[in-house]
């Protein structure tokens, strides 16, 4: 049967067979050459250098030097960890400006690094909105914390017009924006630390991993440390640390990963442009749409579903597609401000994130990457049409059988 042709009784949420056998997901890992991986794995054991700063793991960093065209780059054993230490190398106490639109690991590397989150609304992409930024600035205001959230660079220069006004440090998650630009320049060169995600979800991994990238020497060289327990040299401790060091079959894999980095992204691409295509004209179904004048690395197909427009809402049709093995995800749902434990700490906050509360209702991930082919994203669009065009008969099937 034609994947556009179905009838609402051959939905899998009421008595059909699922449109896909099996379940297509938002971040199945891509990875390289698994030959390459294995051969550096070899050359790991006739070393016998597993980790602490290993070879492959200086190789990674200057490769991702290059490619970012930033001074520093310094490999942690995951982003939050990165994250966490970020702030730390910081050396400053009180407040961070942060949006509640992020992935929970944001807030919780202020929080574990003995800071205090204050969530900003974001604006219609998405990414802090740097007027809501600069109401959120207090005497206590220590630093800013964008997020590139889907590998888009925040308003970068308002930003640190705002931080330089208020003598703020500048800091991005640069989780999702491996390989992004930003006014045509790689994303990590900006502020005083950006720091990345290589868990395996991400569009370049190393199983866990993470990264922080500097222009500041002196940034660099405490954060070195620091991810070594504060170790200057075998029995010298100069600061406070701890392990967030990356393993060499982690670089191993990372190396590899960025050796297909590029083929990874074209694939990216053209399925963002296929469901850009097939959903083009489905009343209540909006696309993100990235800058065309910038670098992406495609990694995320975000939707906004428009209850009104569509005919039904955003968990609805998450309902209708999860039944057909589409495992769409609500990123970022609940947004930060209502989880534990900052729903406590600061249980007014929504007041102030109307964007936030609105988008969290409203935004779709979908499945992309080497798991879908473009047939695949075209039968999810169609079946994203089809669900809009039955609305009223879906929902009439609910409720007669509830
Ligand atoms: N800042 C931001 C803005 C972030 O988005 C993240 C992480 C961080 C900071 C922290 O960086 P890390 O400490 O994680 O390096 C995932 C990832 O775990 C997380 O890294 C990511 N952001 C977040 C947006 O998504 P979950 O809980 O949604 O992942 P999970 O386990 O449901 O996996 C996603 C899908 O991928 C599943 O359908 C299963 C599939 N999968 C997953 C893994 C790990 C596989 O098929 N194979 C696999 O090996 O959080």
């Amino acid at each position: 049967m034609s994947k556009d042709m179905r009838s609402t009784a051959s939905l899998a949420c009421f008595t059909g067979e699922p449109l896909f056998p099996e379940t297509l997901s938002v971040g199945r890992p891509q990875s390289g050459d698994t030959d390459r991986f294995f051969d550096r794995l070899r050359d790991m054991f006739s070393r016998n250098w597993l980790t602490n700063h290993g070879p492959m793991v200086q190789e990674l960093e200057a490769a991702v030097e290059v490619r970012l065209d930033v001074k520093h780059a310094i490999a942690f054993c995951n982003g939050t960890v990165a994250l966490e230490m970020m702030l730390r190398a910081q050396e400053i106490k009180g407040e961070v400006i942060v949006p509640s639109f992020t992935f929970i690991a944001t807030v919780h590397a202020i929080r574990a690094a003995g800071l205090m989150p204050v969530f900003s609304d974001i604006g219609s992409t998405h990414l802090l909105d740097p007027d809501a930024v600069e109401r959120a600035v207090t005497p206590n205001t220590a630093a800013i914390l964008g997020v590139h959230t889907w590998g888009q660079g925040c308003e970068i220069e308002r930003l640190q017009f705002l931080a330089d006004q208020h003598g703020l440090k500048l800091l991005f998650d640069a989780a999702h924006a491996f390989d992004c630009t930003y006014r045509g320049r790689p994303l990590g060169g900006f502020g005083v630390c950006e720091a990345f995600s290589l868990h395996a979800t991400k569009v370049f991994h190393s199983f866990e991993g993470g990264l922080v990238t500097t222009q500041d020497d002196a940034v660099a060289h405490r954060l070195r440390l620091m991810r070594n327990f504060g170790f200057s040299d075998y029995d010298t401790v100069v600061c406070a640390g701890g392990n967030g060091k990356l393993s060499e079959p982690a670089a191993a894999m990372a190396l590899t990963n960025l050796e297909s980095l590029s083929s990874f992204i074209s694939v990216n691409r053209e399925l963002h442009e296929v469901y850009r295509r097939s959903l083009q004209g489905i009343p209540g179904v909006g696309l993100l749409d990235y800058d065309p004048r910038e670098r992406q690395n495609h990694q995320y197909v975000v939707l906004e579903i428009d209850q009104d427009g569509f005919g039904m809402s955003r968990d609805q049709l998450l309902r209708i597609l999860q039944a057909e093995n589409i495992l769409a995800r609500r990123y970022f749902y609940p947004s930060c401000h209502r989880m534990e434990p900052y729903r406590t700490l600061d249980p007014e906050a929504g007041h102030r994130l109307p964007v936030t509360t609105s988008l969290c209702e409203r935004v779709l991930v979908l499945p992309t990457g080497g798991q879908i082919a473009p047939i695949d994203a075209e039968d999810i669009a169609h079946l994203i049409g089809f669900c809009q065009r039955e609305a009223g008969a879906i929902r009439a099937r609910w409720e007669h059988d509830a």
